[in-house]
């Protein structure tokens, strides 16, 4: 360290510390500058004049962390003093981002921190930009947990989240020559502020071997799993605080460790290499995060990491639970689990070899016990991502799981044919096993038969669950199902991301929609004012020029921010259609061309996102998105009235200045197909008008936002239906619409990639051919609507309005109603407040 004075912090230190029972610390700037001083002082040992901007980024981190460490303390103390019941949220995914400005804004302190790093000449805003951005997640799931994880912390439901440390997160995407291209995530590279390493809190998990009988005299046969390798879970827990800090929950992620690091018999005999494959092979399992949400990865690592995280976590419950209360009979008033999504339904198996195997619950009670426990929500409907796992790997790997399984599934069979008289095909169709494909476990039908209450995440997609995926398991179980819309959280999506519109909106209302959201609807009034409305369009202007700076740095082109920024962001799907926006857009190209002199309206089109790095038709899209970009945006023809953009490396952070942005937010996916969408709603908070389809949550959305006020087009999840059934070819459709057509050819000639003139042959011939995900058959509506939206910016005073009405209709979209009705209908957990609900 330098000899370098230390800068003396200009008030005396009058801070009580940290105890057991922490006091208030107080928030001014003072207070504040010491205790980041302190942390860069002593945490990091350096001094002011040494310090880098990734110093004070860790002395700002752990000068909040300390703050929250006091309300994580009183938190727990109050949960446990009132033995409340706690719910458990089980994740592959939590897609969180940055925590420093959620923890800041949180905890109110956003204008000390940011003063306070002031006196050392430090930009708070810089500092933020240093956080990595944690990526344990693909998507929308990953998304919807972390803001589960805030709401309920801000909503005081006691919770645990529960899933996995990957070493790197989501692939960090490039593009290369117009091309994805994938690179590895290193988010622990410098550490992680935020975490705590809790090694005491280990658990061994077990993977194949045998499963033996033991019988004893005077007791029942009971079954002993000698696993033939076993690995530690070691936990990592990151506090999660709630807004005004009233509440912390904890987000608990599994490490993967070998029992023994170093084989030393090996090490001894001069074989360093062997004495480390064990500690290989375990830490393996927690590496990385599988980065394909569309089809079921298939591998064994996949299904090891899904039960190695749900077996850490049942353990942990149980241990916790019999730290408080001699018996697991009390085990559902007091833990609720949420399965989220099938990735832990093993869980259902793994619980009943605790309770029959371990603790030596008789089978049928510890079956009311786990179906008390457990509910699950499905998140998509898609045939191809519904996972399903060869009975042989299955057993090899978990032999007395699928032993369970067998006899779960027995007498599910044996209901089902005896009490409720249902015939072989039904039967086979709500079995756990799939006879028809090699014989596979089907986890969807685990998750099912083990919970007491199953959600699907919108209003439509509920319904499609009940007539498609789980027919006949809702025909078995009619009171199951049950809808929970998506929700986002108001502090990150509004808040944190828009705080020129908070000001504005609470210049108008008052403060209350901090507390309750809600409150937004008295927005509404002020939709016809046109001073308000001046306002906040010139909000949304300055939140444009932000992007537009972001992409000339990133991409080097210019954007005006008086066009219509009209963005699509989300993972690269055919079904989410980008194919479609950028075919529109291609028409769009040859129109202006064409005729030059009309007076078209200048538009954006922005798009990011990441494929599947398996996924060859994503990534051809992408391609193509880039390569239509290259071409429109260097043709003078067009004048700047329209440019495209593909804005690399889509993730949490790159959304908070995305969403604040856009004047159309494109939802457009293949109706039937999107479970719930949850960016519709953070563009749509935030005044963007949605161009979309009668699909997941855009049909609440429409209901909420009323139809005067969101762009709707296209063929409804029936009609899609129909026409799949009957046939659908895209080439008739294609013949009697010349834009479409003259789109197509250019595309498939490539005038777009003249280097490689056939690169999108198969791609537009999908359209020609069967057009499974529609883009031929909505293509006429999308580009007749999308002209609306043209004449509509002509009336500016019009659109603003619709824009405010947006906003001010949004509130019910937030991640605290979506949890209220959670607590209230499944958990039966949290206040009474939350519980009363409307
Ligand atoms: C499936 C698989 C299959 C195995 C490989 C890894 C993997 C990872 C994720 C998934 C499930 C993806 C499902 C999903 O993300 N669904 C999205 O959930 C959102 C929250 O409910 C919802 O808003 C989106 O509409 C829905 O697509």
């Amino acid at each position: 360290m330098q000899d370098s004075a230390i800068a003396k912090p200009q008030a005396t230190r009058k801070v009580p510390r940290a105890t057991n029972n922490p006091l208030p610390r107080a928030n001014d700037t003072d207070t504040l500058a010491l205790e980041i001083l302190e942390k860069l002082t002593y945490s990091l040992g350096k001094t002011t004049s040494v310090a880098r901007m990734h110093d004070w980024m860790d002395a700002t981190c752990l000068a909040v962390r300390d703050r929250i460490i006091d309300h994580w303390i009183a938190s727990t103390q109050k949960v446990t003093k009132e033995h409340s019941k706690r719910v458990c949220y089980l994740s592959m995914e939590f897609l969180i981002g940055r925590l420093l400005r959620d923890a800041i804004n949180n905890l109110g302190l956003s204008e000390p921190v940011k003063q306070a790093l002031a006196r050392y000449g430090v930009d708070l805003d810089l500092v933020e930009l240093l956080e990595p951005d944690a990526a344990l997640g693909n998507g929308g799931l990953g998304r919807l947990a972390a803001c589960f994880m805030e709401s309920m912390a801000s909503t005081e439901v006691p919770a645990f989240g529960y899933g996995i440390r990957y070493v790197h997160g989501f692939f960090r995407q490039e593009i290369a020559d117009g091309a994805q291209v994938e690179l590895p995530e290193d988010w622990l590279a410098h550490g992680n502020p935020w975490e705590f390493e809790r090694r005491e809190t280990a658990y061994e998990i077990g993977f194949g071997g045998k499963v033996t009988m033991v019988e004893e005299p005077g007791r029942p046969p009971r079954y002993v799993w000698r696993p033939a390798e076993r690995v530690l879970a070691v936990a990592f827990d990151t506090p999660i605080v709630g807004w005004r800090g009233k509440h912390v929950n904890t987000l608990r992620l599994w490490s993967a460790q070998a029992l023994d690091p170093i084989l030393l018999d090996a090490f001894n005999s001069g074989d360093h290499i062997g004495a480390l494959l064990e500690s290989n092979r375990a830490e393996a399992i927690t590496r990385v995060l599988y980065p394909a949400d569309s089809h079921q990865a298939g591998q064994e690592l996949r299904l090891r990491q899904e039960f190695f995280f749900s077996s850490a976590s049942l353990q942990d419950i149980v241990r916790r639970h019999l730290q408080t209360y001699d018996s697991l009979d009390n085990l559902a008033d007091k833990v609720a689990i949420q399965l989220n999504d099938t990735h832990p339904a093993v869980s259902v198996a793994e619980l009943m070899r605790l309770l029959v195997d371990i603790h030596g619950i008789e089978w049928d009670k510890a079956w009311e016990i786990t179906q008390a426990t457990f509910s699950y929500t499905n998140h998509t409907l898609l045939p191809e991502a519904l996972e399903t796992w060869p009975i042989h790997l299955f057993e090899r790997l978990l032999p007395r799981q699928m032993q369970i399984i067998y006899a779960i599934n027995a007498d599910l069979i044996r209901h089902a044919r005896l009490d409720k008289g249902l015939d072989d095909g039904q039967i086979s169709a709500v079995s756990l096993i799939d006879e028809n494909n090699g014989r596979r476990v089907r986890m969807g039908q685990l998750a099912f038969a083990g919970s007491h209450a199953v959600n699907g995440v919108s209003a439509l997609h509920t319904e499609l669950m009940k007539e498609t995926v789980f027919r006949d398991l809702h025909r078995l179980y009619p009171e199951r199902i049950e809808n929970k819309t998506n929700g986002v959280t108001p502090r990150r999506w509004l808040f944190e991301c828009n705080p020129d519109l908070c000001k504005l909106i609470e210049e108008a209302i008052g403060p209350g929609f901090r507390d309750n959201i809600e409150l937004l609807a008295e927005l509404d009034k002020f939709a016809d004012d046109a001073s308000f409305r001046d306002k906040f369009a010139a909000v949304k202007l300055a939140n444009k020029q932000r992007l537009a700076k972001v992409v000339e740095e990133r991409l080097a082109t210019y954007v005006d921010p008086k066009a219509i920024f009209d963005i699509q962001v989300k993972r690269i799907h055919e079904y989410k259609r980008q194919f479609l926006n950028i075919i529109e857009t291609v028409a769009l190209y040859d129109q202006i061309r064409s005729s030059p002199h009309l007076d078209w309206t200048p538009r954006v089109k922005v798009f990011a996102g990441k494929a599947a790095p398996s996924y060859q038709e994503a990534k051809q899209i992408i391609h193509l998105i880039n390569d239509v970009a290259r071409v429109i945006n260097a043709d003078p023809a067009v004048r700047n009235l329209l440019k495209v953009v593909f804005i690399p490396n889509y993730n949490v952070s790159l959304a908070e200045i995305i969403m604040p942005a856009a004047d159309v937010s494109e939802q457009i996916s293949t109706a039937g197909l999107e479970a719930s969408g949850t960016g519709n709603m953070k563009f749509a908070l935030n005044g963007a008008l949605t161009i979309g389809t009668l699909d997941g949550a855009n049909v609440e959305m429409l209901e909420h936002i009323g139809a005067d006020n969101i762009f709707i087009f296209g063929l409804t999840a029936e009609e899609v239906a129909n026409a799949r059934a009957n046939g659908h070819m895209g080439q008739p459709v294609i013949e009697r619409q010349p834009l479409l057509r003259a789109a197509l050819e250019s595309i498939e000639n490539g005038v777009f990639s003249e280097n490689d003139p056939g690169r999108y042959r198969s791609l537009a011939g999908s359209l020609r051919d069967r057009d499974w995900w529609m883009i031929a058959a909505d293509f006429q509506e999308y580009w007749n609507t999308q002209r609306r939206l043209d004449e509509l910016w002509l009336d500016r005073a019009k659109w603003n309005t619709m824009a405010v009405h947006n906003t001010a209709r949004m509130g019910w979209f937030s991640s605290d109603r979506s949890i209220g009705e959670y607590a209230r209908d499944i958990w039966k957990a949290g206040p009474k407040s939350i519980q009363a609900i409307s």
